[in-house]
């Protein structure tokens, strides 16, 4: 089903807005992952391009991260394509010569904080929500490329401690470990997004473009040389009869939440 990555290119700035569109949490399963992968794609190709915001249409939810049921009672061949999607969609993000800035208007735990972490730069909106890869606290391990995104965005000794609790950060604390660069009032997050990008926009593409390849691609490398293992080791791991059991409790335990 198309429709779950909205793109909206303004020709007149050379800024493009992707917005997040599967209700109700944006969770990303194989489908959504694929969208976001060809319009990544696209406008990496579009010459009128410079720029791009990743959002969400979600109210209240930047994105759930992964969709957990891609990752429960499935098929080996399902894992493998699903995470291959996910690869490929996150070596277009944080491989994008675009100046690619996260609103983060809502919620963003796990895949949701990845894809955030990815860009050059994160507005979040103040108030209840949280940020964070909490893959321990479902009885998962955030991968080795997740780790690395995380280690260049807030280093070694607050990555230590953010994976191994799964920490989930309000959006202060978040500004605090440096883990977003600014926080406003949810209704201002959008503006802020447009006015810091007035800066990154007067910088030459040329030159920003091999700071930021020089700066990104070891860690790009260490996936693109071993993409096939790491798909078959998340098949592996996830299909453990050990880690369907924890997956199992945590899908309860958002449902207990609720009633
Ligand atoms: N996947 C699938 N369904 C989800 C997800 C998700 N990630 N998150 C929420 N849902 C479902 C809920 O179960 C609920 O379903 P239903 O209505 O049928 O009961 C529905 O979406 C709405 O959710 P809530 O009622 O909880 O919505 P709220 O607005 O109250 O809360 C939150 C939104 C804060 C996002 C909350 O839903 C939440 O915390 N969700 C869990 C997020 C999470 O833990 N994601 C982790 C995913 S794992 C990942 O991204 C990286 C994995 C790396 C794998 C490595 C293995 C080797």
């Amino acid at each position: 089903a198309a429709g779950h990555v909205q793109v909206d290119m303004n020709s007149d700035t050379g800024v493009a807005t992707v917005r997040l569109n599967r209700p109700p949490v944006n969770s990303l399963n194989l489908d959504v992952l694929t969208e976001l992968s060809i319009a990544l794609e696209k406008l990496e190709t579009d010459r009128s391009c410079r720029a791009m915001v990743l959002a969400s249409a979600v109210p209240g939810i930047f994105s759930a991260g992964l969709d957990i049921m891609e990752m429960y009672k499935s098929t080996p061949e399902r894992c493998v394509a699903f995470w291959r999607a996910l690869q490929d969609a996150w070596l277009n993000l944080y491989g994008s010569r675009l100046i690619t800035m996260a609103a983060i208007e809502g919620h963003s735990p796990a895949g949701g904080c990845l894809l955030a972490m990815s860009c050059d730069y994160r507005v979040m909106a103040d108030g209840k929500f949280q940020i964070g890869l909490n893959e321990t606290r479902l009885g998962i391990v955030a991968p080795f490329w997740f780790t690395d995104v995380m280690l260049c965005t807030i280093g070694h000794r607050e990555t230590e401690k953010a994976l191994q609790l799964g920490a989930m950060y309000s959006a202060q604390q978040a500004l605090s470990i440096g883990l977003v660069d600014k926080v406003v009032p949810a209704d201002q997050v959008m503006s802020t997004v447009q006015t810091e990008l007035k800066s990154w926009l007067q910088i030459p593409d040329a030159a920003r473009v091999i700071t930021k390849t020089s700066m990104r691609k070891q860690v790009l490398d260490r996936l693109s040389s071993q993409k096939e293992k790491d798909a078959q080791f998340f098949a592996d791991f996830i299909l453990r009869e050990s880690v369907q059991k924890s997956l199992g409790a945590y899908i309860a335990s958002l449902q207990k939440r609720k009633s």
